[in-house]
């Protein structure tokens, strides 16, 4: 008798935990996207654009290796960083993400590098996003696209 309730506690507890799984903005792979936008192209002819993703981890540390997209031939990961006094940006192979910790992408920091537009970016339009992180696998992200200066204020 008391085996089997403790049996129905756990069935109950495993349906919990489906629908937490499913819960939005939370996939089952722990990663969380709390804010995805980008930005508008400031001109009709402009090839790059920048998108900013931030996440959580739900569980351990991980690493974020690439970025790609449809709406781009090329998506890179970049920093920008101040050198001598003047902003430039970098590519960075990976960005490390501690266990239960989060990454925050924003103007003058990391970004995604979107290289090659296959058009330009247009305000209130949303572009897929794929992260691939380490460990993860691949998360898919719909990005909404913001102002041409989305971001600093
Ligand atoms: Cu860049």
């Amino acid at each position: 008798m008391r085996k089997n309730l403790i049996e129905v506690a756990a069935a109950i507890l495993l349906t919990f935990a489906a629908i937490l799984a499913l819960a939005p903005g939370a996939s089952a792979s722990g990663v969380m996207i709390t804010k995805a936008y980008a930005r508008a192209s400031a001109t009709p002819g402009a090839e790059t654009g920048a998108a900013y993703v931030s996440l959580m981890l739900h569980g351990d540390a991980d690493r974020l290796v690439a970025a790609s997209t449809p709406a781009a031939k090329m998506a890179g990961l970049h920093k920008t960083v101040q050198v001598d006094g003047v902003m430039k940006m970098e590519h960075v192979d990976g960005i490390d993400i501690p266990a239960h910790g989060r990454l925050p992408m924003k103007p003058g920091g990391y970004h995604i590098m979107l290289m090659g537009l296959t058009k330009p970016l247009k305000e209130g339009d949303e572009i897929e996003l794929t992260l691939t992180f380490e460990k993860a696998g691949d998360v898919k992200v719909m990005v909404k696209v913001a102002g041409v200066a989305a971001g600093t204020n």
